[in-house]
């Protein structure tokens, strides 16, 4: 039977990309091995992230050195108290440790990390990887949904590397992805083939085939940004907004759904339909997103499934980044949504 035949035919993340690799013959699975790295550090923010509650309440006891029961990883305890290590922190050094230990990367950019992670001679393969080990982790305490959101570059050509192989435009991008840390772990990833996503099972321990080919609806009824920021927001922006909520064509005006962690709000964005916001504003004339490891993943991924992103002044993918932590502002998803604000930019632009 079909059905019993999805219960028994496991389509797990790693037979998944297994697959998509069997189509390029020369590739030597390397990309398998790297990304079977990341979904490693997933799996244990995962768990981290849900244990993150319990290891404080168990700190307050007065226990010392809490051990995540279910990692061996013995360097990665949780102390108690102050020494507690912020999660984001601890997501970090798992993620870069992952990463290096994979022999396929040579450059790592991340988020918690002012610098870029050279990996040294004796570890290094081809693969760039830009990363927010835990994003929104500002989040944590009150249990909103939180993620970790990646991009994988292939280094330029083979020469020593430098901030030039990560310095590129996110249309170069290999692959790009986010594991959403809720009321279940949700790896969404593109390999440059479509969006298809995977939810942890945790009693497999295996990221299960869940959404396949994810296509995000051409309109939707959902816009999405801080409106405690609208008295900074330029004309464009506040003019669109006000479209939504008073429509001058008759429709129903947009819902209102924000949530302030990315990779939460972008989700929605990706499965009901929309658009994500953050605008530049007077304070921050960039916006507030970075640009390798949120602007242009979140990008990646809404054009492969068919919507769109757009900076205010160009596609966010032609972007080309000259700082590995600059910022851009970002409006991304459904392809009619984005289409609508690019015309108000447009119309701003020529006035100029
Ligand atoms: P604001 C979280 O701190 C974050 O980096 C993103 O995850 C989120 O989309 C944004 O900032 C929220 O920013 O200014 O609306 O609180």
């Amino acid at each position: 039977h079909a059905a019993d035949a999805h219960r028994t035919d496991l389509m797990t993340i790693t037979r998944f990309v297994l697959n998509e690799q069997s189509k390029y013959p020369e590739s030597r699975g390397d990309f398998t091995i790297l990304l079977n790295h990341i979904v490693l550090g997933c799996k244990f923010v995962c768990s981290a992230v849900n244990k993150a509650g319990l290891a404080k309440l168990i700190g307050l006891a007065g226990e010392t050195n809490v051990q995540a029961s279910s990692c061996q990883m013995p360097d990665m305890e949780f102390a108690s108290g102050e020494e507690q290590k912020k999660l984001d922190v601890l997501s970090n050094e798992v993620f870069v440790k992952a990463l290096v230990s994979s022999g396929r990367t040579c450059i790592l950019v991340s988020e918690e990390d002012e610098e870029a992670t050279f990996v040294d001679p004796s570890k290094r393969g081809r693969y760039c990887v830009v990363f927010d080990p835990l994003d929104g982790s500002s989040n944590i305490d009150c249990g909103v949904s939180i993620g970790t959101i990646f991009g994988i570059y292939m280094m330029k050509d083979n020469h020593e590397p430098t901030l030039d192989d990560v310095l590129q435009p996110g249309k170069q991008m290999l692959a790009a992805g986010y594991c959403m840390y809720g009321s279940s772990c949700t790896l969404v990833l593109s390999t440059g083939e479509g969006v298809n996503g995977f939810t942890l099972d945790p009693s497999l321990g295996e990221f299960i085939l869940t959404h396949p080919d994810i296509k995000i609806p051409k309109k939707g009824k959902i816009y999405s940004v801080n409106e405690g920021n609208a008295k900074n927001w330029d004309g464009p922006t506040a003019k669109y907004v006000e479209k939504c909520k008073f429509p001058k064509d008759g429709s129903s005006s947009k819902s209102l759904r924000y949530i302030g962690s990315m990779v939460a709000d972008v989700h929605r964005t990706l499965l009901y339909g929309g658009i994500f916001l953050y605008p530049a504003d007077k304070k921050s004339p960039s916006g507030k997103l970075r640009v390798l490891y949120e602007v242009f993943p979140m990008s990646f991924l809404m054009e492969q499934a068919g919507g769109q992103a757009f900076t205010g002044k160009q596609r966010a993918l032609d972007l080309v980044p000259t700082k590995i932590h600059e910022r851009s502002p970002i409006f991304l998803g459904s392809f009619d949504d984005v289409e609508d604000i690019k015309a108000l930019y447009a119309a701003e632009g020529k006035k100029e």
